[in-house]
């Protein structure tokens, strides 16, 4: 075979948001469509961390679309990783030596998506040289997509997104999550529930960080935080959020960048008061 004929057949003429909007609805309408009929039930890190092979199929998918319009990429995908803080950690150092990654969070809520709890995402994010340049979460139940691109702005099907406007924690509806893993994250991030459920105007857990976020930067919630996320639980909304006009960092104040695992993503105004209780609670981890 001569050398030219191994270069492979790329589809040309698609922006790289195109084709995550394109991924994200194409899984997110199989997910839908697969909603308690799933066959088989496994468990990954603990017994509380579930996984369908309805994950595995939307990766699949995902990821053979990305290839036929960029197959140098890479691409970081929940399903393709070993569970654990480790193994995804490790994945993350590899895929950010490239210089286009994409991350994906096939189905982002599963323990829903597995109860038919209608709150579950596909998020797609693509990063260009450590930093998301295009975010992308599809909510499949609501036909929601929201879709941002670095500069440009964050729009919820064509009308663009900001973030709430409340000042204080008092007028606030925040989210965060259960994390799976039972014995640092979870403690942690029930202290910083117990901390903060007395100073906000409420709290919701509903099992989509992206979904979460993606309201963050609609908002719909005033802030969110949860500690030990992955990079594909928070890529794409994290441009979401700050293209939205609110602010990310981790648990400690630090801006947000890939590796972040502990977030704090709110509208700005809230942003430091939510991090001083959860100081005071020890509960940054
Ligand atoms: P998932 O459904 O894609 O697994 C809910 O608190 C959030 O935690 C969801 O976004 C969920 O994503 C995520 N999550 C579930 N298991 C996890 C794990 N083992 N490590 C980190 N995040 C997890
Ligand atoms: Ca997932």
């Amino acid at each position: 075979m001569r050398n030219e004929e191994k270069v492979p057949y790329v589809v040309t003429g698609k922006s790289f948001t195109a084709v995550a909007v394109n991924c994200a609805a194409k899984a997110g309408e199989w997910i839908k469509s697969r909603l308690g009929q799933f066959k088989k039930l496994s468990t990954k890190s603990s017994m509380h961390d579930l996984v369908t092979e309805v994950d595995k199929g939307a990766e699949v998918m995902i990821r053979k679309l990305i290839m036929t319009h960029f197959p140098h990429h890479e691409i970081l995908g929940e399903e393709s990783v070993e569970p654990g803080r480790d193994a995804s950690q490790r994945a993350l150092e590899q895929a950010q030596k490239a210089e286009y990654l994409w991350i994906i969070d096939p189905l982002d809520g599963t323990t829903n998506f597995v109860h038919g709890f209608p709150y579950f995402s596909v998020s797609i994010a693509l990063a260009h040289k450590g930093e998301v340049i295009v975010g992308v979460v599809y909510d499949p139940i609501r036909d929601e997509l929201f879709v941002a691109e670095k500069g440009k702005g964050a729009y919820v099907h064509g009308a663009p997104m900001e973030v709430a406007k409340e000042s204080e924690l008092a007028d606030s509806l925040i989210a965060s999550g259960f994390p799976t893993e039972r014995e640092r994250a979870l403690p942690l991030n029930l202290a910083g529930i117990q901390a903060l459920a007395p100073q906000v105007r409420n709290i919701r857990t509903s099992g989509s960080a992206a979904l979460h976020m993606a309201y963050v930067a609609a908002g719909r919630l005033t802030g969110f935080w949860e500690l030990n996320l992955n990079a594909w639980d928070l890529a794409a909304g994290s441009l979401l959020i700050a293209e939205s006009g609110g602010r990310l960092t981790d648990t400690h104040g630090n801006p947000y960048h890939l590796a972040v695992r502990d977030i704090v993503g709110t509208n700005g105004h809230i942003h430091d008061a939510m991090i001083n209780v959860l100081k005071e609670a020890k509960a940054q981890g």
